[in-house]
């Protein structure tokens, strides 16, 4: 057996793995271990060796020959499928304008730069991801604000962290480890989330909410921390815009207020709210996706954002500020800029996407764009890693898809979404592949290929390079081979591949840029004022054509006129990450799906005895926009009124419960985490058809 070193691929977390490999086949993987120690795997990179050898994985270039979505193809060459696609692509291009083809990515992170490249090279503004859900959401109301990217907390300096969402030892396992040692070092940890979790129990204070209701939450924080005179007023006099509207605003949120509207008590809000702003430094804590899930979601992280302007805890060590760490120039490469001769989809819809700006398309309502060809018609979708599955009504997306000229899948997995292409290319896994990794502390590393690549797969970068040689797109890097464009990301480094190949645990970069760092001692803030802007003048813009109001204003998502809180009387939330799955993608390994066989849908006792509903009870649960079965677990973790369930799960799609005209506004994110539902035991529901049959003749079997 030969033990080689490789990196999770399947989450961003990349961590290190000890492979086994005996005859060409992996045999076992174990997290890596350095001096003795191992550092561990979570339960999905444990199981990754069904990941690698899964039986649903894409093997060689397929394409469709019965009907779309029938899962009828046949194997052809790669020769032949490169043929095709450039083919297809350069006709639709001439027939329609380079903007009818969309390029799409899904979660994985590792090519969306060539992509990218790719669509710019092809004259499409249409490069869009699946953070048309994720985290773009997140840097747009952080922008809106401070006018650059993201700043996260200097957790090695921090004495009181406002851990806002994230439950890290489910989502970010390796990070779960760090936040012990803040608790051994004594933070004060203060914990926002609707539920218990692992994390949250270890808090000093846990500000256990209704979901989507953090605007209100901040904004009574803020409201304590003006009126108790808390504030930095040397920063917020020097550096913000728009205090005087903005304290005004928040005036009438007091503790008692966002008791009402939150569920948390009045009296540890203000706590925290004292604590945050006074036992300084202190860093807020955020996830990239959860608070944006919300149709209120863009302005309720505007208000927990303000909060950090607020108390001087902007880009001070210990608070949130620009990453300490040094950071590679290499980054440089994914920042091409985006296509800006044409109308990119979503633009009329979500203006400031493009106003702030981000790199690349909302994609959100891409099925309404191709089945209405509005603004413009959408002939063809090239995505790398497309699963339906992620989107609300994913349904309607798979139809969407299927009418679509030509619509290729470049992935790992059989799913349902690859079964609907008119050609499936197969990617493989980072087992099989060379990759340069960059690692924290400005180090990089390349993964090791450690198997040979199944059947015919490819690297996605390869597939990507290859087509723009056919299509005869001109870009410096893409025309190139793999390993001159993996020196090419190393070479701002100071580094080559060489250097990488000779030392396989890592090396630190020879030119590393230090981050910049208070930055507005010298120079403005990139916002429209020069200032921070609590009142955002980028959203003024809009007051008056689309309603968009500047300041952190707080909506209750429960105020929705049309939907019947009668028939939906249960707030739904689905998505808060378990351990074990990972989207839609996971399902599939055995080791995996065996620790929950059918969706659990998690309700309070409370609401389960007054639905007559017991542990382990087959369940329907419905929504205005469909329904899905589970099996019902009850749980005090939440509140009672609320309904968690995990997504993308084949045999019960939480995802079919969320309507896709429920979105942001601002940024048009799903209200994946606060909807409505009600829910049912299933044979109470046969017996009340049985009754009905009985009066009408028809025992509605089918429909059971
Ligand atoms: N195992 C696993 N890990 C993952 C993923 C996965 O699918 N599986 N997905 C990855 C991806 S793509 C992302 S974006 C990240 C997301 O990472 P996170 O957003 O940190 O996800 P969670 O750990 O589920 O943390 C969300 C927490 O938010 C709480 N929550 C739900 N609604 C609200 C709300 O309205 N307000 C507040 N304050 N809290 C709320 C939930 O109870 C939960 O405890 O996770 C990544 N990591
Ligand atoms: N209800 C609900 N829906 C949600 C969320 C929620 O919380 N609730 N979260 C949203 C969020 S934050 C996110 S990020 C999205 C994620 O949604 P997706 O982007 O769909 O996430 P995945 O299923 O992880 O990955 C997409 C596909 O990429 C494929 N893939 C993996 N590795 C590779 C590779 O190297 N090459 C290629 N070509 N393909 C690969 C996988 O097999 C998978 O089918 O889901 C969103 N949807
Ligand atoms: S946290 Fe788990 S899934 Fe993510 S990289 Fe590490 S082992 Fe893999
Ligand atoms: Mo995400």
């Amino acid at each position: 057996m030969e033990k080689k070193q490789s990196f999770c691929g399947i989450c961003s977390a990349g961590c290190p793995m000890d492979v086994y490999v005996e005859d060409g086949k992996v045999v076992e993987i174990e997290g890596h271990t350095e001096n003795g120690k191992s550092r561990g795997l979570c339960a999905k990179g444990a199981a990754s060796k069904q990941y690698l050898y899964n039986e649903e994985r894409i093997l060689f270039p397929m394409k469709r020959v019965g009907e779309k979505g029938s899962g009828q193809f046949e194997r052809i060459s790669w020769e032949e499928a490169y043929g095709l696609i450039a083919k297809k692509l350069s006709g639709i291009r001439k027939e329609y304008g380079a903007k009818s083809v969309v390029f799409y990515a899904g979660y994985p992170k590792w090519y969306r730069p060539a992509l990218l490249r790719f669509a710019n090279a092809f004259g499409s503004p249409n490069f869009c991801t699946e953070s048309s859900t994720c985290f773009q959401a997140s840097a747009l109301a952080w922008k809106s604000i401070y006018g650059n990217g993201i700043c996260f907390p200097d957790l090695p300096h921090t004495k009181t962290l406002l851990l806002w969402t994230s439950n890290l030892f489910h989502s970010n396992t390796p990070m779960g480890k760090m936040y012990r040692s803040l608790k051994k070092r004594g933070v004060t940890i203060i914990a926002v989330d609707p539920r218990s979790t692992v994390t949250t129990r270890e808090a000093d204070i846990h500000l256990k909410i209704t979901p989507g209701t953090d605007g209100a939450l901040a904004l009574a924080m803020a409201h304590v921390i003006i009126e108790e005179e808390l504030y930095d007023k040397e920063f917020v006099d020097k550096y913000v815009y728009g205090f005087e509207e903005y304290k005004n605003y928040v005036s009438t949120f007091t503790p008692e207020r966002a008791c009402e509207i939150t569920g948390a008590d009045a009296e540890l809000i203000r706590k925290a709210a004292r604590l945050y702003a006074c036992n300084k430094p202190s860093g807020i804590q955020f996830s990239v996706s959860t608070i944006v899930h919300h149709i209120n979601g863009f302005q309720n992280y505007r208000a927990v954002f303000s909060l950090i302007a607020l108390t001087g805890n902007y880009d001070v060590e210990g608070g949130n500020r620009a990453m300490p760490e040094p950071v590679s120039p290499c980054n440089e490469f994914g920042k091409v800029k985006r296509y800006d001769g044409e109308e990119a989809i979503g633009e009329k819809d979500f203006p400031i996407w493009f106003d702030l700006p981000c790199q690349e398309a909302q994609c959100t309502r891409i099925a309404d764009y191709i089945l209405e060809e509005e603004p413009y018609p959408v002939k063809a979708v090239f995505a790398m890693g497309l699963n339906h599955r992620m989107w609300p009504q994913p349904n309607e997306l798979q139809r969407a898809l299927g009418a679509l000229d030509f619509y290729v899948n470049v992935e790992l997995f059989w799913s349902e979404s690859s079964r609907m292409a008119d050609l499936v290319l197969p990617a493989c896994t980072t087992f099989e592949r060379e990759e340069v990794k960059t690692l924290r502390g400005g180090m990089f590393a390349l993964n090791e290929r450690v198997v040979e690549p199944l059947g015919e797969s490819k690297n996605d970068i390869e597939i990507i390079m290859e087509l723009a040689k056919r299509i005869g797109l001109e870009d410096e890097v893409l025309s190139s081979d793999y390993e001159s464009y993996m020196d090419y990301i190393l070479k701002p480094s100071g580094l080559t591949l060489q250097d990488l190949r000779e030392h396989p645990q890592g090396m630190k970069g020879k030119v590393l840029i230090p981050p910049r760092i208070q930055t507005y001692r010298e120079e403005p803030f990139h916002t429209k004022s020069g200032k921070i802007e609590l009142y955002s003048l980028a959203l003024d813009k809009y007051r008056e054509s689309r309603g968009y109001e500047p300041l952190p204003v707080y909506h209750d998502f429960r105020d929705q006129r049309d939907v019947d809180r009668e028939m939906y009387p249960l707030i739904l939330s689905t998505g808060a990450r378990k351990p074990q799955f990972f989207h839609a993608r996971l399902y599939r390994l055995s080791w995996l799906s065996a620790l929950e066989t059918n969706p659990a849908v998690e309700i309070h006792p409370e609401d389960a005895r007054k639905y007559g509903i017991k542990d382990g009870d087959r369940v329907r649960v419905s929504s205005p926009a469909g329904e899905m079965e589970g099996i019902a677990v009850s749980s005090i973790n939440g509140n009672p009124g609320v309904v968690y369930i995990y997504h993308g799960n084949p045999k019960g799609e939480a995802n079919n419960l969320i309507h896709r005209s429920y979105f942001d506004p601002y940024t048009g994110f799903p209200g994946y985490k606060s909807y409505f539902c009600n829910i049912e035991k299933l044979d109470q529901r046969e017996r009340k058809r049985k009754e009905e049959a009985e009066v009408t003749g028809d025992d509605g079997a089918n429909e059971i």
